[in-house]
C-alpha cells in the first residue's frame, strides 16, 4: 500500500487557502476548520479526513470492483471507465463522523479526540449501488451486503480490511452511491479515490472509501468494524446496538468563540444544522445567557430563520438577530429540532466509545 503525503491545500472562493487541521499524522486525520463551516458546500481542501490505516493508491485504470458474494448468482467485476460511463445521481450530504464532538463528552472517552469539526457538507455525484446490484442478481438469501476497502492494517492484535455491512435495504436504497465525484471534482485520495460508497443519512463509517468489493451474504457480518467497534455501549462490553443514523444536530459559525459584540447593537447569529436521516428539520432555536453571580437567560428560545437545505441530506443554514442589553459574557446557544421531535440534548450525551455527540452547541462572547 502507498500512502500519499498529507492532502494538498486547496483554494476556496476568494483568496481563502484552506487545508484541514490535523488531528494525526499517520495514519492521516483532520478536521474541518471553523471557517469552512460556514461554506454552504464544504471545500474538498478543508474537508475532515478520517483514516484509520494509511491512503491506498489505485490509480482509476488499474481500479476493479468486485461484485458478488454467496447470495449473489451473477457476479461480476467492474472498471472506472464502465462506471463513469453509468448513470450518476446527485446529492448533498451531510458526511458526519460518528465520532464528532468526542472531545467534550466526560469523562472523554477513548478514540481520537475530534472538536465538532469531524464533518462537512459535499455535493456528490455517483452510481446508486441498487443498479449494479440488479446485475449481479443479488437473491433473497442475501440479509446484509459487506463493502470492503483497498486499505487494511492491524486491529486488535489482527489484520483486518476495512469493511463495513449495510442491511439489505439500506444498500438497495436509491440514495445509496458509489460516488466517483466530490464538489464537481473526480475524489481526491484522501476522501476515497477513485471510488467510494456514500450512504446518505448514515455516520461516516457507512461510507467505504477505496472501495473494492460488494458481496452479498446471507449471515449478518461480524467484521471487527461493524461488531467490535462503532457500537454504542453504556459501558465497555456492554453494547446497546450498532452506531447507524445520523443525529439531529446544529453549530454556531458566527460569532466566533470569545470575541467581542457590541452591546445595543444588532449581532448575527449563524450557524448550521442537519437532522441526519433525511427527515426535515422542524426549527433551530437560539438562547443568550448571561452571567452575573449566577446564569440567567436573557430572554427564552427564540426561533432562528432557517434556510431550505440543498436537498433531503444538505444542512441548513440558520441566523438569528440579537441585540444584546447588557454589557459582560454571554454564551450563544443554538437548539435543533427535526420533524420525528428529535431534539439536541442539553448536555453532551455519554457513552463509552464516544458516538453520537449532538449536544446544543454554544459559543461564549463578550459584550462591550
Ligand atoms: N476504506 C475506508 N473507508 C472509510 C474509513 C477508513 O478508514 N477506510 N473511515 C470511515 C470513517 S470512520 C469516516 S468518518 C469517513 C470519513 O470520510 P472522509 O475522510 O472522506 O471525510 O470515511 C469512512 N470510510
Ligand atoms: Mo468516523
Amino acid at each position: 500500500m502507498t500512502t500519499w503525503p498529507v492532502p494538498r491545500d486547496a483554494r476556496g472562493p476568494g483568496a481563502t487557502v484552506w487545508a484541514p487541521e490535523t488531528v494525526t499524522a499517520d495514519p492521516y486525520n483532520a478536521q474541518t476548520p471553523s471557517a469552512a463551516l460556514a461554506e454552504p458546500v464544504t471545500p474538498v481542501g478543508a474537508f475532515f479526513v478520517r483514516d484509520h490505516f494509511g491512503i491506498p493508491r489505485t490509480p482509476p485504470g488499474r481500479w476493479r470492483l468486485r461484485i458478488g458474494g454467496a447470495a449473489a448468482a451473477a457476479p461480476f467485476a467492474l472498471g472506472y471507465e464502465e462506471l463513469l460511463a453509468m448513470e450518476h445521481r446527485e446529492l448533498d450530504v451531510v458526511v458526519e463522523c460518528a465520532g464528532n464532538g468526542r472531545s467534550l463528552m466526560r469523562p472523554r472517552p477513548p478514540g481520537l479526540p475530534w472538536g465538532q469539526q469531524a464533518v462537512g457538507c459535499a455535493h456528490f455525484a455517483g452510481v446508486p449501488f441498487r443498479v449494479l446490484a440488479a446485475r449481479a442478481l443479488i437473491g433473497p438469501s442475501a440479509v446484509e451486503i459487506v463493502f470492503t476497502g483497498a486499505d487494511s492494517g492491524p486491529v486488535h492484535g489482527r489484520r483486518a480490511a476495512f469493511e463495513r455491512s449495510l442491511p439489505l435495504a439500506a444498500a438497495l436504497h436509491p440514495d445509496t452511491l458509489l460516488v466517483t465525484r466530490m464538489n464537481g471534482e473526480p475524489l481526491a485520495p484522501e476522501h476515497g479515490a477513485p471510488v467510494r460508497l456514500v450512504v446518505p443519512g448514515r455516520y461516516a463509517v457507512a461510507d467505504v472509501k477505496w472501495l473494492v468489493g460488494a458481496r452479498a451474504v446471507t449471515r449478518p457480518f461480524t467484521g471487527v468494524f461493524q461488531s467490535e467497534e462503532y457500537l454504542y455501549e453504556a459501558s465497555r462490553g456492554t453494547p446497546d446496538g450498532p452506531v447507524a443514523g445520523v443525529r439531529v444536530k446544529s453549530l454556531i459559525t458566527e460569532p466566533e468563540p470569545d470575541t467581542a459584540v457590541r452591546r445595543d447593537h444588532e449581532t448575527l447569529v449563524r450557524g448550521r444544522a442537519w437532522s441526519g436521516g433525511g427527515v426535515p428539520l422542524r426549527s433551530v432555536e437560539v438562547r443568550a445567557e448571561y452571567e452575573d453571580d449566577d446564569r440567567h437567560r436573557e430572554r427564552g428560545w427564540q426561533q432562528a430563520l432557517l434556510e431550505a437545505p440543498a436537498g433531503p441530506y444538505g444542512w441548513s443554514a440558520w441566523s438569528y438577530r440579537w441585540t444584546p442589553r447588557r454589557p459582560g459574557p454571554y454564551r450563544l446557544v443554538s437548539c435543533a429540532t427535526d420533524a420525528r421531535g428529535d431534539t439536541q440534548p442539553p448536555q453532551a450525551p455519554w457513552n463509552a466509545r464516544g458516538y453520537g455527540c449532538n449536544p446544543v452547541a454554544c459559543v461564549e462572547v463578550v459584550v462591550v
